[in-house]
């Protein structure tokens, strides 16, 4: 039993995690959170006040990071700006909170010698063919396509460069796509869920042959957890649950499921630069670690998010119009 600083618990990954340690754990939990649009204290609404404790504040916060690393046993880092499209227009805040943040976490971790966990994505591999059988493995060279996934790039060799230096006592993980409750409205399949339910027909960009490897936020929250349970100090591990599917079809099982037309969906301007598949091969985490996912099921898991969604409106409602009109400026 100890107490974990999570950087970021107030998004979408982040609070998942945050549930799944008070449901699974006796830790407790200081979650740090600037609480930027991304970020939302409704998700950690009904946790147990005496064991999660939000605090308002930037990563980059070096005196703020200071004072909470003295309070806690271990550190889980979530906080990022996150989503492509945002980093297209305007990459600036990628930089301060990606790269910067993490430095500024770096070197509490350092100073304290406390055991930090950084969380990663696959995009820092970059994309491969859709006829490929490869997929991303701890070996892949690094090549990543966006401001997003180049800043996360940069963040983990940081990290790495950190436990060479330093002997910092970190782990990273990078984990595919992500889906489940408390995602925000402006990522594929939030945004697709929450247009049939406003009558709105969802948006595929380009011909939607685009490929995503889905997991279930709870099972990323069980793999983090693993990994900083079992994970040896200065690797790597990938997280992901086999759940390859292009974007056309992710969107007609979302029609489906929702009593819809499966063509009730429109073709929009294709994201630049657009990777086109990611896949992930976590036989190391499964063999090394013994970590298997629960979510084998991607149309139940999406069908229990669609009703999530549907369930919790109040949750989505106030960022819906505002990101609708982002993406119809772009044509999107
Ligand atoms: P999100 O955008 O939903 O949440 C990010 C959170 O970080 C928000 O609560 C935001 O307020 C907070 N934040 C942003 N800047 C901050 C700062 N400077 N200081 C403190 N807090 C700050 O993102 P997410 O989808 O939950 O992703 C979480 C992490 O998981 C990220 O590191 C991301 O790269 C990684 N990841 C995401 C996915 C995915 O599918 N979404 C997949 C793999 C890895
Ligand atoms: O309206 C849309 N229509 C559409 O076709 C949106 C928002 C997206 N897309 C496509 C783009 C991608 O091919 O759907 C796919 C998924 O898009 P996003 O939800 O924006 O995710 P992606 O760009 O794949 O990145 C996500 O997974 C890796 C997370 O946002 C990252 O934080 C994570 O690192």
């Amino acid at each position: 039993m100890g107490t974990l600083l999570v950087t970021g618990g107030a998004g979408f990954i982040g609070s998942n995690f945050v549930h799944h340690v008070i449901g699974n754990t006796d830790h407790s939990v200081i979650v740090l959170d600037k609480l930027t649009y991304a970020g939302n204290a409704a998700s950690l609404a009904g946790l147990p006040e005496d064991r999660v404790r939000l605090v308002e504040g930037d990563i980059a916060d070096a005196t703020l990071v200071d004072d909470l690393f003295g309070q806690v046993d271990a550190v889980v880092h979530y906080a990022a700006e996150s989503h492509n499209d945002n980093s297209l227009h305007d990459p600036r805040p990628f930089l301060d909170t990606n790269i910067v943040g993490t430095y500024t976490l770096l070197e509490a971790a350092r100073k304290h010698d406390r055991r930090f966990h950084h969380i990663s994505t696959d995009e820092v591999y970059g994309d491969l063919e859709l006829d490929d059988p490869a997929r991303f493995t701890e070996n892949t060279p690094y090549n990543p396509s966006s401001p997003y996934s180049s800043t996360k790039a940069g963040s983990d060799l940081l990290v790495r460069a950190w436990v060479r230096s330093f002997g910092v006592k970190a782990t990273i993980s990078n984990c595919s796509n992500n889906y489940g409750p408390y995602q925000h409205v402006e990522k594929f399949i939030p945004r697709q869920i929450t247009n049939v339910l406003r009558g709105i027909r969802p948006k595929l960009y380009g011909k939607g042959e685009n490929v995503r490897d889905w997991i279930h936020a709870d099972d990323h929250s069980s793999a983090v957890l693993t990994i900083l349970d079992k994970g040896v100090i200065g690797e790597t591990y990938l997280i992901g649950a086999d759940g390859e599917k292009d974007n056309k079809t992710v969107v007609e099982l979302i029609l489906s499921i929702t009593g819809q037309p499966a063509d009730a969906y429109d073709h929009v301007t294709d994201r630049p630069g657009h990777d086109m598949r990611y896949a992930i091969d976590s036989t190391k985490l499964r063999t090394e670690l013994g970590w298997t996912p629960r979510y084998q099921d991607f149309e139940a898991g999406l069908k229990a998010t669609i009703d999530w969604y549907r369930d919790n409106e109040a949750w989505w409602t106030p960022a819906k119009d505002g990101v609708e009109a982002f993406y119809a400026s772009k044509g999107q």
